[in-house]
Formats: C-alpha cells, sequence, structure tokens
C-alpha cells in the first residue's frame, strides 16, 4: 500500500479540528470562519475578472476603470454582508466602506460576534493588476440584548477572537489565526477549496526590508528620519543591510514581510497626524496575526497596537508592524535612545 507523505488539509477540516480543541465551542466561530473563506472565494472570482470587465462589458459599467474600482470595493462589501448577514452568527458588522454600525436585518436571527472588515483594501492598485486584499477581525459581544451596539465593535484588539486576511494575488491566500498560531492557504480555484499551504506561520526575528512610503519623510517626527537614516546608511559594521520594499498595498506588504522578515510602518505626517491606516479593521486584525506569529506591533508613541482602545469605527494609528527585532530596533529611535541621535 503506497504512503502518502503530503496530508491534503482544506480550510474547513482545519478550522474543525481547532474547533474540537475546545470541547465547550458551539461551532458558531468555525462556521463564521467556513462563511468568510466562501466569500472570499467568491470575491476572488469577481477580482480575477475585473482586468476583463471593461473588454468583456459588464452591465452598467460603461465609465472609466476608476468607477470599476469603486465597483469592485462595493462588489466585495455586498458580497462579504449577504454571505454574513442571515447567519445568525453575528450582531453587527462594521465596513471600511460604510460610515456607521451595520445592523443585522429585523428579519435574521442574531449571534455573539462582531465581524470588522475592510473588504477591498488596496483596490486603487486593481487597475496596475497588483495585488490586493481583504481584512477581517472578530469580537465577541459584551453588551446585553440582541442587537450589537458600537461598543461592541469599539474593543481594544487584544480581546479580539480571531483575526486573518485574504490576499488575491497570483494565487489567493487567506491566512487566519484563533490565537492558536496563524495558518495559511491557498485557493484552489479549480476545486474551489482553501487547502493547507502555509502551516503554524512564524515571522523571521528580524528581516532585511523595510516597507514605508517615504514620501511623507519630511512630514515625519525627527525620530522616524533619524532611523529611517540609520538603516539606509550601506555600514555592514554596525547595522544589518536593508532594502525598501513597498507595494502600497496593505495585505501584500504585510504578507511578503511576515514570510521573508522586515518591517512595515506608516508613521504620523502632516496629512495624517493619526496615521493613514486603520486601528479597528487593519491594524488590529494584523497586529494579531503579527504577535500570533511571534512578530510585534506597536504605535510609535509607546503602544502595542492591541491594547489601543478604539473610539471611532474608522479611527486611525500610526503603525510600525513586522519582525520583532526591526519594530524594537525603531522603538528605540522612536524613544530618542539609539547612539546615532547623541551625535
Ligand atoms: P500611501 C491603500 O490605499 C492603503 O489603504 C493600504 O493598502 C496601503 O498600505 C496604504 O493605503 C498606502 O498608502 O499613502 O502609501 O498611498
Amino acid at each position: 500500500m503506497p504512503t502518502y507523505s503530503s496530508k491534503l488539509t482544506t480550510i474547513e477540516r482545519h478550522i474543525l479540528a481547532e474547533q474540537e480543541q475546545h470541547p465547550s465551542a458551539s461551532g458558531d466561530l468555525t462556521n463564521l470562519l467556513y462563511d468568510i473563506a466562501l466569500a472570499a472565494k467568491i470575491i476572488s472570482r469577481e477580482v480575477n475578472r475585473a482586468g476583463l470587465a471593461d473588454i468583456l462589458g459588464v452591465a452598467g459599467n460603461t465609465n472609466t476603470s476608476g468607477d470599476e474600482v469603486k465597483r469592485l470595493d462595493e462588489y466585495a462589501d455586498k458580497a462579504i454582508f449577504r454571505v454574513m448577514d442571515h447567519t445568525g452568527r453575528l450582531c453587527a458588522m462594521a465596513s471600511e466602506e460604510q460610515e456607521d454600525l451595520i445592523s443585522i436585518p429585523e428579519r435574521f436571527a442574531t449571534g455573539k460576534y462582531v465581524f470588522l472588515y475592510d473588504p477591498l483594501d488596496g483596490s486603487s492598485n486593481i487597475d496596475a493588476n497588483v495585488s490586493i486584499g481583504t481584512i477581517f477581525s472578530i469580537h465577541r459581544k459584551i453588551t446585553y440584548g440582541a442587537r450589537g451596539t458600537l461598543e461592541d465593535a469599539l474593543q481594544p484588539g487584544h480581546r479580539q477572537v480571531a483575526a486573518g486576511y485574504v490576499l488575491y494575488g497570483p494565487s489567493t491566500v487567506m491566512v487566519y489565526t484563533t490565537g492558536h498560531g496563524v495558518h495559511g492557504f491557498t485557493l484552489d480555484p479549480t476545486i474551489g477549496e482553501f487547502l493547507l499551504s502555509h502551516p503554524n506561520m512564524k515571522a523571521p526575528k528580524q528581516g532585511a526590508i523595510y516597507s514605508t512610503n517615504e514620501q511623507g519623510y519630511w512630514s515625519w517626527d525627527p525620530k522616524v528620519r533619524a532611523y529611517v537614516d540609520w538603516i539606509k546608511k550601506d555600514d555592514k559594521a554596525t547595522r544589518r543591510p536593508r532594502s525598501s520594499r513597498y507595494i502600497g498595498s496593505l495585505v501584500s506588504d504585510f504578507h511578503r514581510n511576515l514570510l521573508y522578515g522586515g518591517i512595515f510602518f506608516y508613521p504620523a505626517t502632516a496629512k495624517n497626524p493619526d496615521g493613514k491606516l486603520r486601528l479597528l479593521y487593519e491594524l488590529a486584525p494584523l497586529a494579531m496575526i503579527a504577535e500570533q506569529a511571534g512578530g510585534r506591533a506597536v504605535d510609535g508613541r509607546g503602544n502595542r497596537i492591541l491594547d489601543l482602545h478604539p473610539t471611532g469605527l474608522h479611527q486611525r494609528a500610526p503603525v510600525f508592524l513586522g519582525s520583532e527585532d526591526d519594530v524594537r530596533e525603531a522603538e528605540v529611535f522612536l524613544r530618542g535612545e539609539h547612539p546615532a541621535q547623541k551625535t
């Protein structure tokens, strides 16, 4: 009888196996993660067809690709809502695309989880066929009553029950954590299954990549400038060589750094005094992933991202996240304590 070495694990089987480690689990979170995988397949199909929309013609789409991008954002937002709104697993949702908290329609039962998401981050890159992503964060309901409230959504990241992202690139990859490690799955579109491709992902302790938009350089805090000036100097006697890699699509930059090692940062700038990226549905989920993979995520103001208590659904925060040694190295500069800052 031949022995097969590679275990073929679908995301459904993996999530179920995780649930089995928690006998008291009701299965709601398991099913919620299935729902996300379904929404990811639906969005992946549409994103992969996007470039053909103008050629093939899409009902109602006769404008420039700018509208095509907006259409995709709205499509992804609606796809997630339609997969999630009637399952009875959620008490409320919040989306980057919607100003206010999204209630579960009265005709549907509600559940004990809050689902926060950026349906299609980086979508302005779609015209250039650059990878883009969905980011999600799941909290447990903390208020009484069936329907979720803003208080249920505005929880610090360390209370997340699960978090993850989907990267629509050369292949579609879904990465998630429920607090027991980080696991990545690659979609085989021919069978419509996410197959385990990155079990128990660990961020390299340090990397050779730094990712930031250096256009903001002159409006950064001088301590951030000192950090970048220092890592850019080619002096192998005193520092590790670094390369700049910046796609401008958060999930792409984050995923590459998670695999290869490195640091992503979006500091406060004159244009974005609190940074550009959103705390609730971008930074908190990626910070949970980073920490679960052995990395680190801070706001550059002395706080872990996961300890920040949000006061608004679309609140922004500065961020330094990725390999632990790289983030800690940046923090030394942000505290003004590096010898290079003494001259
Ligand atoms: P900038 C995309 O618009 C996005 O929200 C993230 O995906 C990305 O990391 C960031 O903005 C890029 O911002 O200012 O460099 O264009």
